[in-house]
């Protein structure tokens, strides 16, 4: 679908009035430097306009049509010089569908003009105190301009943010596309790391071997901070920090993603960074992975979309059994949460330009949703032991497993899009071996 198809639909379910959609603001780090620039996905998504200082400005005509307006920074060649090339009015015309650009010191001048004939505004408001400011001031000015015809102190506001997950969950056959790419050069990457990491290493020498794969297979950055974390760290849920030095007797939990075209993967893989599991590494692996194929088996259309989690804490409840962590029964167990404490978070989420993508996972009425064909999310437990955590058997102290693939839901069941990197046991030791 193209962008401009996109907007359409928006626009038909959305209705009559003005839809403004500002970029995301650049961030400053210190001095003149910003971070590393990234549009908002849903500007992305609609527009694939990737600069900031930008906003998008659209109305439906009829069911087939619309008007786009982008205001975008114009060219500056003084400025290009310092910062870069800028795509300007006349690329955002050219090259982004607009059907008129303007430059964006424009925007609050020709506002009210667009706004005059509108009663409806599609807006997100409470991300940034100054346009929002901004805009209470073009309603004021509009009241005034109105008053003989006793308007409306303003446009009745809607958040478009609702309307634009439910288009961005289903995923077209291009986003399909991009999300497989993502995904098998993140695996390659993953198996690469299993390979070169090896004792007395720095876990930022892996997250530079498997970052350099992301780039040479044609990906331009990360899906989100790549998470490089060994022995005890495997027991912080993001840890970034990615600087001890890993021993033979570590497990090394790596959870990282290549961005292709702005989609992303979210892979997560756990190995023994010696080459081998000991026996308590490897019964907390076998719980996990149980746990992982279960939650796999339920994503499938029809099914809702929390029947991965239930079935993934059904068999971690299990295996803190087996494990000697918990005692009792599983079923009494399962309904009191008593696994918590070692599997903290959710089995899945929603994947694509976001890593944590836009879409409900509960209806109006706090039901779950369905898992429809198009859906891509991710299916990833994991059992963390922290080393300080006298609840636990000894042996169990500084374990951490996570294991995540991602998956596209078919109109038959799913496919696994990650599938390339090895998660049998087997296999993750003959990885690690390969290397040496
Ligand atoms: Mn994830």
């Amino acid at each position: 679908m193209s962008h401009s198809d996109r907007l359409q639909k928006l626009l038909n379910k959305l209705g009559d009035g003005l839809l403004l959609l500002p970029a995301t603001k650049e961030s400053l780090r210190n001095g003149d430097v910003h971070h590393e620039y990234r549009a908002s996905s849903d500007l992305l998504y609609l527009s694939g306009f990737p600069q900031p200082e930008a906003l998008l400005v659209a109305w439906r005509l009829s069911n087939k049509t619309h008007r786009c307006l982008l205001f975008v920074q114009p060219s500056n060649r003084e400025r290009e010089i310092w910062e870069g090339r800028r795509i300007g009015v006349r690329g955002a015309v050219r090259d982004y569908g607009a059907d008129e650009a303007y430059p964006i010191t424009e925007f609050w001048q020709r506002l009210p003009d667009l706004l005059a004939a509108q009663t409806r505004l599609f807006c997100t408001l409470g991300c940034d105190e100054d346009f929002d400011q901004r805009l209470f001031r073009v309603f004021r000015s509009l009241a005034q301009r109105n008053r003989r015809r006793a308007p409306a102190a303003h446009p009745e506001l809607i958040d478009p943010k609702p309307a634009i997950a439910e288009l961005r969950i289903i995923k077209d056959a291009a986003e399909i596309a991009a999300l497989e790419s993502a995904a098998r050069i993140s695996a390659a990457a993953h198996l690469h790391a299993m390979q070169v990491a090896k004792p007395g290493m720095n876990e930022y020498q892996v997250q530079a071997a498997l970052e350099e794969r992301f780039r040479s297979q044609g990906s331009v950055r990360n899906g989100y901070p790549s998470i490089v974390a060994s022995g005890n760290n495997a027991c912080i849920l993001h840890y970034t920090e990615n600087r001890r030095k890993m021993s033979a007797k570590d497990l090394l939990l790596l959870d990282a993603g290549a961005e292709v075209d702005h989609y992303t993967a979210d892979i997560t893989r756990t190995w023994p960074v010696g080459g081998q599991f000991s026996p308590a590494q490897r019964a907390v692996y076998r719980v996990v992975l149980a746990a992982q194929k279960a939650a796999l088996r339920m994503v499938q259309p029809g099914k809702p979309c929390n029947a991965p989690h239930r079935s993934a804490q059904r068999v971690i409840t299990k295996g803190l059994v087996e494990l000697g962590v918990l005692k009792g029964k599983p079923q009494a167990l399962m309904a009191s949460h008593a696994y918590k404490p070692w599997f903290m978070h959710g089995t899945s989420h929603w994947l694509g330009m976001d890593v944590h993508d836009v879409g409900a996972y509960e209806d109006e009425r706090g039901r779950p949703v369905n898992f429809r064909p198009g859906m891509a999310l991710t299916i990833e437990p994991g059992l963390y032991f922290d080393a300080r955590d006298q609840a636990v058997p000894k042996e169990l102290r500084g374990i951490g497993v996570r294991i995540e693939d991602d998956l596209l839901v078919t109109r038959t069941g799913h496919r696994v899009l990650s599938s390339d990197v090895p998660k049998e046991i087997r296999e993750v030791e003959a990885a690690c071996l390969s290397g040496s």
